[in-house]
């Protein structure tokens, strides 16, 4: 029997502009922390860069073309603030906006819906310098950078996410330094999380007050944490973790609080004192919808010897992606049943899913990756068992449109629907956006 969507449910593919624009240099676009990370040696494999990626600038009318090739209905993309605000506020760069009034204009004249995202991890350098997301000063200068996005576009994109994984900004790029600004400081990564939220809420206001009376929302990654086994260590470092990569945001986003057992667990490197009055009822302002990705569960044991949260996360079982994740669309339907109940009634969006694998191009000239298909598939049943049990679920986007600058796996790692040539910039569709547009097509699963 075929697994049915419903009418108006909507279908899109996602990328990030640092991980498709390439032209790093030009028309005005300033640094931003990943053009300088990139650049220095280590921290990307094979010293790859974000200079070139997809040059999906330069090859925005043939991208967009092949959306429709591909029947695809939406499109999520993000703005990069240093082509923008090359000094992160003050002068605004209009060839910068220009390029994204024309992708607007695109997308809606092939009759696709834009999704935008105003922030995935791309800061101005300029704002690192004094401090990045540690700084309070940066929430007030994306509210700026917001209703600047919001005056060129705001009158033809209806859906506006502030932030994209503000965990991955905080956490990964704070306190694991795998990312940009590569730091490794718990405490720096508790006021990041804390200014990235604070953005989040100025940002809003900043959209309403320009406008935007409807489409305004966030997107975090969340992950799905169960213990190991029963042992009551096992079951409170799951917790933890769950703390930190979900609650840490939740709570804050929809009960304007940060969860007591996150402070207590923090308080010997922080005591949130950066959190000043007002901010919680700033961050927890009221949005339209609220977008979730999701890679992971996570099977978690108690590890005293883990400095930050006393987990180990074991190793998936079964067959993994070639980042080494498993594929658990469990989680995926457990997750949005859980943020539908116990958080928010607002309507939920996939805003990213998908997985990365060995894809080549054969000796025909196809790319066979039946096991994107297999990933996408089971991954789509479980949204739509979310939607049966009565969850809100509005539209599911994979990661990615094409294959990209994975961040700290460059292009060693492969997401796309469309295989990228990366010598030639020849697009291939892999045999899963095929499949993808016979899905869209018929909104329904065989
Ligand atoms: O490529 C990233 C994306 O930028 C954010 N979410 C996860 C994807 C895959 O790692």
């Amino acid at each position: 029997m075929a697994e049915h969507f419903p009418a108006g449910f909507l279908w899109g593919v996602a990328t990030a502009a640092y991980q498709v624009e390439g032209a790093a240099r030009e028309d005005g676009r300033g640094l931003s922390i990943w053009d300088v990370f990139a650049h220095t040696p280590g921290k990307v494999t094979h010293g790859d860069t974000g200079d070139i990626a997809c040059d999906q600038y330069h090859r925005l009318e043939a991208d967009l073309d092949l959306l429709v090739e591909l029947g695809i209905p939406a499109y999520r993309f993000s703005v990069a603030w240093p082509r923008i605000m090359p000094a992160g506020h003050g002068a605004v760069n209009q060839r910068g906006l220009d390029y994204y009034s024309r992708l607007v204009d695109g997308l809606l004249a092939r009759n696709i819906t834009p999704m935008l995202t105003l922030y995935h991890w791309d800061l101005p350098q300029a704002l690192q310098e004094v401090g990045g997301w540690t700084n309070r000063a940066t929430a007030g200068y994306f509210a700026d950078y917001a209703t600047v996005v919001y005056r060129a576009l705001g009158d033809r994109v209806p859906f506006w996410i502030t932030l994209n994984e503000p965990w991955c900004s905080a956490f990964v790029g704070h306190l694991e330094g795998r990312h940009a600004p590569g730091w490794q400081d718990e405490a720096a990564a508790l006021a990041a999380t804390h200014h990235l939220l604070l953005a989040h809420g100025q940002g809003v206001q900043a959209l309403r007050a320009a406008g935007a009376a409807e489409g305004v929302g966030i997107t975090l990654n969340l992950a799905w944490n169960v213990p190991t086994s029963d042992d009551p260590a096992d079951v409170a470092a799951a917790q933890r973790l769950d703390g930190n990569q979900n609650r840490l945001f939740l709570d804050p986003l929809f009960h304007a609080r940060y969860p007591a057992d996150m402070l207590a667990h923090y308080a010997p490197v922080s005591d949130f004192g950066f959190v000043q009055a007002g901010d919680l009822a700033t961050i927890a302002a009221p949005l339209d919808f609220l977008g979730i990705n999701y890679y992971e569960k996570h099977v978690v044991q108690a590890d005293p010897t883990d400095p930050t949260r006393g987990a180990l996360v074991l190793p998936p079982t079964g067959p993994l992606t070639s980042v080494g994740n498993g594929s658990d669309p469990d989680g995926l339907r457990e997750l949005l049943v859980r943020v539908s109940q116990d958080y928010t009634p607002i309507p939920l969006y996939v805003t990213e899913s998908g997985a990365a694998f060995y894809d080549y191009v054969n000796p025909t000239d196809r790319v066979t990756d039946t096991e994107r298909i297999a990933y996408l598939d089971v991954h789509f049943r479980a949204a739509h068992q979310a939607l049966a049990q009565g969850v809100d679920l509005r539209g599911y986007f994979v990661w990615s449109y094409l294959d990209n600058f994975e961040w700290a796996m460059g292009y060693a790692q492969r997401y796309g629907l469309v295989f990228i040539e990366f010598g030639t910039q020849r697009r291939i569709p892999k045999q899963s956006a095929l499949w993808y547009r016979q899905v869209i097509q018929r909104n329904a699963l065989e």
